[in-house]
């Protein structure tokens, strides 16, 4: 790759689950990358590992740079050093329930953030050179009925409504970009991101913590999941055809926001359905509200050990038909719930020639194989 041609991109958010996986796609167009981490005590960079190579080798085209949303000099500082052609914005304080704990630490990070890193770019004079891409979300509609187009879906026309300190962040960060691209003729855009999941996904985000728990229960490692709102609904994709989205979104020729999305919504229990099933468990739902229990309704041995390749004798603390592997514990509800989320990508399938490849069936298989192999691994000795 020629020095003078080469693309450079800085990612904030770069630890993160997306933050991983772009720099994957960057890497493979052949982009120089720098990533924002913050320093913490103990190591967060377990998802990048794989892709970090000794900085005193001649060919280095991944670095990672201290620093923080809160820290505006900072930001100025690594923006001057690297001169990016591309930032992607997708640093944030991104756990919606965690937002109500920590109101105004969100506000700050990912909204105050947002407008860090814009003005950086005003007082760096860059731009007209850097573009810029601000992770939005689906967030920002909050899943009112009345909201949503006559076909029955949020699209970029939709109003917001966002229902919690998170969204109320993020509407700032979805905002100031729209405004600094009409203030300043900044190639800023937002990617309104509908939930994206997959193996890396943070283990307190629903789908994580469920096809986590599931691969513990089937291997006999924990005997129940925790769960609030089973009702909630969601669209489901797969992080690493969004990744794919963001880059789009800073190839245009004009700077726009695009809903990225499946377009399919399912509950949160048929999610915890399909995982059980996954490992050959059906489940089956008894009882209202926070006395709802999910209970052991039969096994199919086969399905069993061809997806765990675990034989079910084997299993230390086997789960037997009529167990209650699943119950509500009302901590995990929200002060102001979204009920239901779903994106019309007609924009960004028209405009940016953008699909996702992973349905959410495929999204399951890719979480519960990577989940089960892990938990074999870290319990070797019983699973040998
Ligand atoms: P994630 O896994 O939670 O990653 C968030 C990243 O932000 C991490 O690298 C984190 O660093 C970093 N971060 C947190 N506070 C920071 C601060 N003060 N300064 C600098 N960096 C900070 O989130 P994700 O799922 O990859 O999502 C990426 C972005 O898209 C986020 O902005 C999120 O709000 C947004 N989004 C996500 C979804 C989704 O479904 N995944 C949908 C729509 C929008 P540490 O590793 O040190 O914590
Ligand atoms: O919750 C319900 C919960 O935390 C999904 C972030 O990436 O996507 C994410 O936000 C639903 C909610 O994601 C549990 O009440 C039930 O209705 O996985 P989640 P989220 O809140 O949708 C958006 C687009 C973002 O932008 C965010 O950054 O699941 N739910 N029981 C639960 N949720 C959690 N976390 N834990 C439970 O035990």
């Amino acid at each position: 790759m020629n020095i003078n041609t080469q693309k450079i991109a800085l990612i904030t958010g770069v630890t993160g689950q997306d933050g991983s996986y772009l720099v994957e796609l960057l890497l493979e167009k052949g982009y120089m990358v720098h990533g924002i981490k913050r320093r913490a005590s103990s190591f967060n960079t377990q998802r990048l590992d794989h892709l970090y190579v000794d900085q005193h080798e001649s060919q280095v085209n991944f670095k990672l740079h201290y620093g923080d949303l809160t820290d505006s000099t900072n930001l100025i500082r690594i923006i001057q050093e690297t001169k990016p052609d591309e930032i992607y914005n997708l640093g944030a304080m991104s756990h919606v329930k965690v937002s109500f704990d920590s109101p105004e630490y969100v506000a700050n990070v990912d909204g105050i953030g947002t407008l860090r890193i814009l003005e950086a770019i005003r007082i760096l004079g860059l731009e007209k050179k850097t573009r810029i891409y601000q992770a939005s979300t689906s967030e920002l509609y909050g899943g009112l009925p009345e909201n949503k187009n006559k076909y029955g879906f949020y699209d970029e026309k939709s109003p917001f409504y966002p229902r919690s300190p998170y969204a109320v962040a993020k509407i700032y960060g979805f905002w100031i970009t729209k405004n600094y691209r009409e203030a300043y003729n900044i190639f800023a855009c937002n990617g309104i991101l509908f939930n994206h999941e997959s193996p890396r996904r943070g283990e307190t985000f629903v789908t994580r913590k469920i096809t986590m728990g599931v691969s513990q229960i089937a291997l006999g490692l924990q005997n129940q999941l925790y769960l609030g709102n089973l009702d909630a609904q969601r669209d489901w994709g797969h992080a690493k055809d969004y990744v794919k989205a963001m880059w789009l979104i800073l190839q245009q020729e004009n700077p726009d926001d695009y809903v990225i999305a499946t377009g399919k919504t399912i509950k949160v229990r048929d999610f915890v359905i399909m995982a059980f099933n996954y490992v050959g468990f059906d489940i089956k739902f008894v009882g209202h509200g926070v006395n709802e229990v999910g209970i052991l309704e039969k096994i199919n041995l086969d399905k069993f050990e061809k997806s765990t390749g675990v034989d079910f004798r084997n299993i230390e603390h086997v789960s037997e038909v009529g167990d209650v592997l699943l119950k509500i514990d009302p901590k995990y509800f929200r002060p102001t719930e979204v009920d239901i989320l779903i994106g019309d990508p007609t924009k960004s399938k028209t405009d940016l020639g953008w699909e996702p490849s992973y349905d959410i069936n495929d999204l399951v298989v890719d979480m519960m194989s990577s989940d089960i192999e892990l938990f074999k691994k870290n319990n070797f000795s019983l699973f040998k």
